[in-house]
C-alpha cells in the first residue's frame, strides 16, 4: 500500500482516507475470522483498530523487508488479547500472507490467541498477561538511547490493563529516566473484561495522574486517524519526559450492539449476530 510510512509530520487527507478504508477492511475481516473460529476478542480488537493502523501505516518506521533493522521503531501491543487486529496489520505490512489470518488459534498456527515473539513475524514482545508491555518498552527505549538510535518505542495499553501495579512502576521509572523515546498510547474505552473500568477499579482522572507521574499527556479521539497522528507527532516532539496519548475510544467500535459492552470482550459471534455485524460494517453503520 502506497502510504508515506515512517514520516512524523502529520498525515495528508489522502493518506488518511486510505487508512480509514484499511480500517473498514480490517473490521470486516476481523468479524469474519472471529465468527468462523468462534473465538477471540472482538471488543478490544475493534477499539484499537485506528490506533494500530495509524502506527503501522503512517507513524512508525516498520518495514517487513528489513525486520531486523536496529533503527526500526518498536510497537508493543501490551493489551495482547487484541492480537487479531495486530495480525491483520502485520499481514498487510507484509510480515506474512494476509490469508494466514484464517489460521487464527488453529493447532500449530503462527497466529496464537495472544502475540508470540517466537512464532509471529513482526511481533516485538510476547504479551497476554496484562501489565508487562510498558516496563519492557521502557527498557527498549533506554537501550535504544544508549545506542544513539533515533528509533521510538510505542506501547499500546488497555484501560483495564493499567489496574496492574507494574504499569505504575514503569510510569515512575520512565519519568525518572526521562525516557522521551517512549510513547504510550492508552486505548481508553472505559470497559474491560467484565464491566465498566470505573466499576471494576476506578481510575479517576488519568490525565492528571500521568502528569503527576511526570509524563507529557495528550488527549485525542482514538478513532480519528488524523488526531492520533498529530498526538504521536506531539509526543515525539516532547523532550526530557515520556509521553502518553490518552486515546478516547469505544470498545466494539463499528458494530452497534458491541459498542460499549463488556459482554463482547471475548464472546464468540453467533450466526445471527454475525449477519447483523457484517451488514453494519458493509453499510458503515456505527463506523
Ligand atoms: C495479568 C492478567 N490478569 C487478567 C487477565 C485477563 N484479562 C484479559 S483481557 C482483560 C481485560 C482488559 O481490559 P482492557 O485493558 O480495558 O482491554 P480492552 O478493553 O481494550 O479490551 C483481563 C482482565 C490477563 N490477561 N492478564
Ligand atoms: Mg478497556
Amino acid at each position: 500500500m502506497a502510504i508515506s510510512a515512517g514520516t512524523s509530520a502529520g498525515i495528508s487527507a489522502e493518506d488518511r482516507r486510505k487508512l480509514e478504508k484499511l480500517c473498514q477492511k480490517f473490521r470486516r475481516k476481523l468479524i469474519d475470522v472471529l465468527h468462523a473460529k468462534q473465538t477471540g476478542h472482538p471488543g478490544g480488537s475493534l477499539s484499537v483498530c485506528e490506533i494500530l493502523v495509524s502506527l503501522y501505516f503512517h507513524q512508525a518506521n516498520v518495514d517487513s523487508g528489513n525486520p531486523g533493522d536496529p533503527n526500526r521503531d518498536r510497537i508493543i501491543l501490551s493489551k495482547g488479547h487484541a492480537a487479531p487486529m495486530l495480525y491483520l496489520a502485520l499481514a498487510e505490512k507484509g510480515f506474512f500472507p494476509y490469508g494466514e489470518i484464517d489460521t487464527l488459534r488453529d493447532f500449530e498456527t503462527r497466529l496464537q490467541g495472544h502475540p508470540s515473539i517466537k512464532d509471529t513475524p513482526g511481533v516485538e514482545l510476547s504479551t497476554g498477561p496484562l501489565g508487562l508491555g510498558l516496563s519492557a518498552g521502557l527498557g527498549m527505549a533506554l537501550a535504544l538511547r544508549l545506542d544513539r538510535s533515533p528509533a521510538r518505542v510505542y506501547v499500546v495499553l488497555g484501560d483495564g490493563e493499567i489496574n496492574e501495579g507494574t504499569v505504575w512502576e514503569a510510569a515512575m521509572a520512565a519519568a525518572k529516566f526521562k525516557a522521551d523515546g517512549l510513547t504510550a498510547i492508552l486505548d481508553w474505552n472505559r470497559v474491560q473484561l467484565d464491566g465498566a473500568t470505573d466499576d471494576v477499579m476506578p481510575s479517576g482522572d488519568l490525565g492528571a495522574k500521568f502528569v503527576a507521574f511526570g509524563w507529557n499527556t495528550i488527549h485525542c479521539d482514538g478513532h480519528d486517524i488524523g488526531a492520533i497522528c498529530r498526538a504521536c507527532d506531539e509526543a515525539a516532539a516532547a523532550k526530557g519526559r515520556p509521553s502518553i496519548v490518552l486515546a478516547h475510544t469505544v470498545k466494539g467500535k463499528g458494530v452497534s450492539f458491541m459498542e460499549g459492552k463488556s459482554a463482547w470482550h471475548g464472546s464468540p459471534i453467533k450466526d445471527a449476530d454475525y449477519e447483523i455485524a457484517r451488514r453494519e460494517l458493509d453499510e458503515g453503520v456505527g463506523a
